[in-house]
């Protein structure tokens, strides 16, 4: 073999060398190119997943939408009861007194702070069972609002009575307060010898309030008077006997 030979044969393995070198940096380039999308599209979901987690943390952090509070007397005044009812249930004195027009006597002495804390336990006991779909009577004006459910009837081997719950809110300039409340507003009488018929006629005419003024026409024209109690007679059938603007049941609380 000559020198020739060896040169062809060696020139001839580095034109094969190089093919093959080229045939694989062109396979692993292709490989590469195939990657790319795949590292790219990774990549692109990463960035979505990260804006939709950003999305909805500034969600998260907005107000949640809720539907518009109602203005009707009978929601804002149901709203401002519960109100009270949760600061009674924490024993919240001074939170019950921002939404009372004033709180009972036992509640502005400290030497009574005991009465007063069982004052708003019972309260809270009472009047969380109250259901704001059993107020179907709403009496309002710009002055005050009274929310009633419907009388119901109660007997015992002894006595009957005739009551309902009742709320009383008058709007002074602070804005709407509660004045008063009874879950069971009404009368009872001994059933003694008397009929049936005038057993309901007594009970209906202890409690009817035929003018809505939040007190019984009975009780306007002071025929439940004990003795030696004061009364100033209204009339039954006016609910502002005096024209000052608050209901005769409604004065009878405020003073
Ligand atoms: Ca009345
Ligand atoms: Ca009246
Ligand atoms: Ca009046």
């Amino acid at each position: 073999m000559n020198f020739k030979k060896i040169l062809s044969i060696i020139f001839g393995l580095i034109i094969i060398w190089l093919l093959i070198a080229f045939a694989f940096k062109y396979k692993n380039n292709s490989h590469t190119s195939t990657i790319v999308p795949i590292i790219k599209t990774n990549k692109t979901n990463k960035k979505e997943a990260i804006t939709d987690n950003k999305s909805n943390r500034i969600k998260s952090q907005l107000p949640k939408q809720t539907l518009p509070l109602s203005n009707s007397p009978k929601d804002v005044a149901w709203r401002l009861f519960q109100k009270y009812l949760a600061y009674d249930k924490i024993g919240d004195l001074k939170g019950v007194k921002s939404v009372v027009y004033k709180v009972a006597s036992v509640c502005e002495n400290p030497k009574t702070a005991i009465d007063c804390k069982a004052r708003m336990n019972l309260a809270y006991l009472y009047g969380s069972k109250l259901k704001k779909e059993d107020f179907v009577n709403v009496w309002n004006d710009k002055k005050q609002i009274i929310l009633a459910t419907n009388f119901k009837i109660q007997e015992d081997a002894n006595v009957i009575g005739r009551n309902r719950a009742i709320i009383f809110f008058i709007r002074d300039k602070k804005g709407l307060k509660m004045l008063s409340f009874s879950p069971f507003k009404g009368a009872v009488s001994d059933k003694g010898t008397a009929s049936k018929k005038e057993l309901n006629y007594r009970i209906i005419n202890y409690t009817e309030d035929k003018d809505k003024d939040g007190i019984a026409d009975y009780k306007e024209e002071c025929l439940a008077v004990k003795t030696g109690e004061i009364c100033v007679k209204t009339n039954p059938n006016l609910r502002d006997t005096n024209g000052d603007g608050w209901w005769d049941g409604i004065e009878t609380l405020i003073n």
